[in-house]
């Protein structure tokens, strides 16, 4: 109760109502596809944690915007929402240590959490020249990843870099950028996306912590609560799509009207996320609403497969 007690009040002092915070819980357990009978034990997850699981987070070939998009979500609490449930033993972006310290902290936790903590990782790894287009601290991302991942109770992959070799992966790809799965020779759960939305993020882990184990996964390696469905069946232009309604131009009238995106590239039939549903920036918009076609950026090799983009496929 106590602990309750505090989370609440820290929560006001960034001037959070409590009724904010269980308008989120209702939203995560809804995108999580649980029942509403489960909303208090996820605010509980978060108001009182049993246990804050060690995190280890790591960075590879990307442009960090999976991060980005947590931390600098609409609501400023999201993000310490997760430091509340994680123990964030090591994570580039936020963390205060630089230099030979980071690298300390990094050997000091995985050595005390060997086979407890949860492994995060963004962005591809280069493979080709023994990994040679990517160091941190004078090692190579690969070296870093097959050091780190294998000792991971479970390897999280967030956005289409780390799950599927996303952009860096592109064609030509010279430098032999992989998915951390293939890099590695490991399993990961696929947080697709570029970047994945946070909620998404966020219910894997509340998942993890409420119910003991990762959500059930499609055959891509994507938790089946936020991928089991394509844009295209929970889109709000689909009446337009069956009607043959299609937008031909950008800046036209019939984008103005919201007409279908299909004919100027929309990958919404071929690309499975919950984008409609779950949308971003806490609930704003989504590229479709936003007027502009869906690019498939949760697919494996979005990048390659669907271009060129904004032409009908
Ligand atoms: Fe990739 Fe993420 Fe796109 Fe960027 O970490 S999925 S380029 S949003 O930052 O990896
Ligand atoms: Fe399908 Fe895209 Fe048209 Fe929506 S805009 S109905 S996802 S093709
Ligand atoms: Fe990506 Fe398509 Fe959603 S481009 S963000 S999967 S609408």
């Amino acid at each position: 109760m106590e602990k309750e007690k505090l989370f609440y009040e820290r929560l006001a002092e960034r001037g959070v109502t409590r009724r904010d915070f269980m308008k989120y819980c209702t939203f995560l357990t809804a995108t999580m596809g649980l029942s509403s009978s489960f909303i208090p034990k996820v605010a509980e997850v978060f108001a009182a944690p049993k246990e804050r699981p060690p995190v280890i987070w790591l960075h590879f070939g990307e442009c960090t915007g999976c991060s980005e998009s947590i931390l600098r979500s609409q609501y400023p609490y999201i993000d310490d929402l997760v430091l509340e449930i994680l123990s964030l033993e090591y994570h580039e972006t936020v963390m205060a240590a630089a230099g030979q310290q980071a690298e300390d902290q990094l050997q000091m936790s995985m050595k005390k959490h060997n086979g407890n903590f949860i492994c995060v990782v963004e962005g591809a790894i280069p493979t080709k020249f023994d990994g040679g287009y990517g160091k941190i601290g004078g090692r190579t991302f690969l070296e870093i990843a097959k050091e780190v991942c294998p000792k991971a109770a479970a390897v999280i992959a967030i956005g289409a870099c780390a799950t599927y070799g996303g952009i860096p992966a592109a064609a030509p790809n010279p430098g032999g950028y992989m998915s951390v799965s293939e890099a590695v020779g490991i399993k990961t759960i696929n947080l697709a996306g570029c970047p994945p939305n946070p909620v998404n993020t966020v219910g894997t882990i509340v998942n993890y912590l409420l119910l003991g184990k990762l959500p059930a996964i499609d055959d891509q390696g994507r938790p089946l609560f936020a991928y089991g469905k394509t844009i295209h069946d929970q889109c709000p232009r689909r009446s337009h799509f069956e009607n043959d309604e299609f937008v031909e131009e950008f800046g036209s009238e019939e984008a103005a009207m919201g007409y279908c995106l299909y004919k100027v590239g929309c990958r919404g039939p071929e690309t499975y996320n919950n984008c409609p549903v779950a949308k971003f920036n806490d609930g704003t918009s989504w590229p479709v609403e936003a007027g502009h076609p869906c690019i498939g950026c949760s697919e494996p090799q979005f990048w390659d497969k669907f271009t060129p983009f904004y032409e009908e496929i």
